[in-house]
């Protein structure tokens, strides 16, 4: 194999990104999923191997809301404030999902959550950070694949509902 002239065709994806870009191809994003090289286990790694600013990384941190899990898709330049988010979105109080809870919701790992491809739907919010960057970069079900997209485009993929998320300053 090494002999040959030409690159050989690229490996599969991994089951659990198999089921995100099956997701994105339903909504009409088909061929969207990269594997990476490097782990992009956080924003921060993310960022570094897509050589992006960290702010452009969507993070899908699960949150329990009540016994409702629910998707916070957050940029990577902060963190969520879950006491005003949950005012906001008037939900009962957010508590940051344990990764058994997280595997539940999504059936994705810690690392690789996705922002689609779960067995149901999660109630989302989409940070509203996230539309100061043209390309938005989310994981695909791995720590290891990513796809890029928008604000707007998770928008339409999730149903969710465009909030601020972060600190107030
Ligand atoms: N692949 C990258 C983005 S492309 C990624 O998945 N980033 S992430 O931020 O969404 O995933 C790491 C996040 O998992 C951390 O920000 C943190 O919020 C959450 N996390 C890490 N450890 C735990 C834990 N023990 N329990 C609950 N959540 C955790």
């Amino acid at each position: 194999m090494e002999s040959e002239p030409y690159t050989s065709a690229p490996a599969p994806l991994p089951a659990r990104s198999r089921e995100v870009a099956r997701a994105l191809a339903a909504a009409g994003i088909p061929g969207r999923v990269r594997e990476l090289a490097e782990s992009a286990r956080t924003a921060a790694e993310a960022a570094s191997a897509l050589r992006c600013e960290v702010g452009a990384i969507a993070n899908s941190l699960v949150f329990l809301s009540g016994d409702q899990p629910v998707l916070v898709l957050t940029s990577g330049r902060h963190k969520v404030d879950t006491a005003a988010l949950a005012a906001r979105w008037e939900r009962p109080a957010l508590r940051r999902a344990t990764p058994e809870q997280v595997r539940e919701a999504t059936g994705q790992a810690i690392g690789g959550v996705a922002p689609v491809g779960h067995p149901s739907r999660l109630p989302t919010v989409v940070d509203e950070a996230l539309t100061e960057y043209p390309r938005v970069w989310a994981a695909a079900g791995t720590p290891h694949t990513v796809f890029p997209t928008t604000a707007e485009e998770l928008l339409h993929l999730t149903g969710g509902l465009l909030l601020p998320v972060g600190p107030t300053p």
